[in-house]
């Protein structure tokens, strides 16, 4: 078992050298430290609040029991000064990240996130391998966190102009000539969207939220909604070559608009040898479900007007919607319906799906997600299974702002013999009323 111990805290964040925020980090740091796990070996992580806040910690993406999952559905919030222990045992390889489920929108601006690395069998070689985290931060004049809230905010989601590779503003990362590192990208902004270029140069796609896929995928581009990750293949490159981390322009409908935007510049160095060995097949992915399969469940998300709000975000018509259970063992096939004009990025806890269709076309490959993006006015079809891991879990918007809205659904995992007594309950309590 490996035993990792973590602490929430106040901190001084220097973003770029020599300005600094007030913020908050895990282990007083920015992003909090990369936890590394591997699959199969339990993890114990004591995780103490030292915030004036309460607080909780949500594995994202990682297949935990559902106790462990650390939203308010499924344990108390950790409050200042308690200590809450989590447990589970990684059972899928990939690029991970944990950050608070109370709060968010305030506590992961201010700093509350890190990735968690699991590793497994036969994964690539490769030169070097490093983890981004990106983020932006918005700031007011005086170079301190802008005041949360306000109509644009809500609508959009919060972002900021500060662009943020690792808890710093468009730093320089170097690497070697003739080498192939591997870059794990987690987006962990607010509400940002990232259509990751390397200098328009040519990079090769292995993994996504849920591990590896099938084999290499070359691109140009990606795109990283918030909270999406993907694993990459860069280089080689000569040396001597300066090339643009960078975002390119993306529209996703708000009423903010961006251009291309700068992350990071990689400069390349003197070359090392190579050692790296990537193999044609990365691994095997069986499809859950016929690309045609028949949805058993809609899920409708929706923008709008509200007297007292000014904006609803909405799943079937609600805010926090209370979903029916799923079964362990029956193949979930959902129609994520995206009802407004623009974008928002659907997450699923606890369990991956596949990509089915987005408007009836499939996707460029198969894959494990547990974020997808929904365009506007869409369907995307999904396909997932419920495992043994009864309990509480959710879904939501993963805008922070659209979450804290409302655009969520709770729904419970059951096993068939807890479905019955669910049912003969429902059917007396029908009964009764009648
Ligand atoms: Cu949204």
């Amino acid at each position: 078992m490996k035993t990792v111990e973590i602490e929430a805290r106040q901190t001084t964040w220097e973003y770029r050298p020599g300005q600094t925020i007030d913020a908050y980090g895990y282990d007083g740091q920015v992003p909090g430290p990369i936890i590394e796990a591997r699959v199969g070996e339990p993890l114990e992580v004591r995780f103490t609040n030292r915030l004036p806040e309460p607080t909780t910690i949500h594995w994202h993406g990682l297949r935990v029991p559902a106790a462990m999952d650390g939203t308010d559905d499924v344990q108390p919030l950790v409050q200042p000064g308690e200590t809450f222990v989590y447990r589970f045992t990684p059972p899928d390889a990939g690029t991970f990240w944990y950050h608070p489920h109370a709060n968010e929108a305030e506590q992961l601006e201010k700093g509350l996130y890190g990735a968690l690395v699991v590793r497994g069998d036969g994964e690539p070689i490769v030169d070097r391998e490093r983890v981004l985290v990106l983020d932006d931060l918005k700031l007011d004049r005086r170079g301190q966190l802008a005041p949360f809230g306000g109509l644009k905010q809500r609508h959009d989601g919060r972002e900021g102009d500060v662009r943020l590779v690792n808890g710093r503003a468009e730093p320089e990362l170097r690497m070697a000539a003739g080498q192939i590192e591997r870059w794990r990208v987690i987006n962990a902004a607010s509400a940002r969207y990232v259509r990751l270029s390397i200098g328009g140069r040519p990079f090769r796609i292995i993994g996504t939220d849920g591990g590896l896929i099938e084999q290499p995928v070359t691109a140009t581009e990606v795109l990283l909604p918030a909270a999406d990750r993907i694993d990459i293949l860069v280089g080689p490159f000569e040396e001597g070559e300066t090339l643009d981390v960078q975002a390119l322009r993306y529209l996703r409908m708000t009423m903010g608009r961006r251009g291309t935007e700068s992350f990071a510049t990689l400069r390349v160095g003197p070359a090392e040898p190579s050692v790296a060995l990537i193999p044609r097949r990365l691994r095997e992915i069986p499809a859950l479900a016929a690309l045609d399969a028949a949805p058993n469940r809609t899920v409708k998300m929706s923008v709008g007007p509200s007297l007292r709000r000014g904006l609803d975000f909405l799943v079937n018509g609600e805010r926090h919607h209370q979903d029916k259970p799923v079964r362990v063992g029956e193949l979930q096939v959902w129609d994520i319906v995206n009802k407004s004009l623009m974008d928002h990025p659907f997450h699923l806890h606890g369990f991956f799906f596949q990509v089915l269709s987005v408007n009836g076309q499939p996707p460029a490959f198969r894959s494990w997600e547990d974020v997808v993006n929904l365009p506007p006015r869409s369907t995307t079809r999904i396909a997932w299974m419920p495992d043994d891991r009864p309990g509480n879990w959710m879904y939501h918007c993963h805008i922070l702002e659209h979450h804290e809205a409302g655009m969520m659904g709770h729904f419970a995992v059951a096993r068939e013999d807890s479905m019955l007594q669910q049912t003969s309950q429902h059917q007396v309590h029908h009964h009764h009323q009648h």
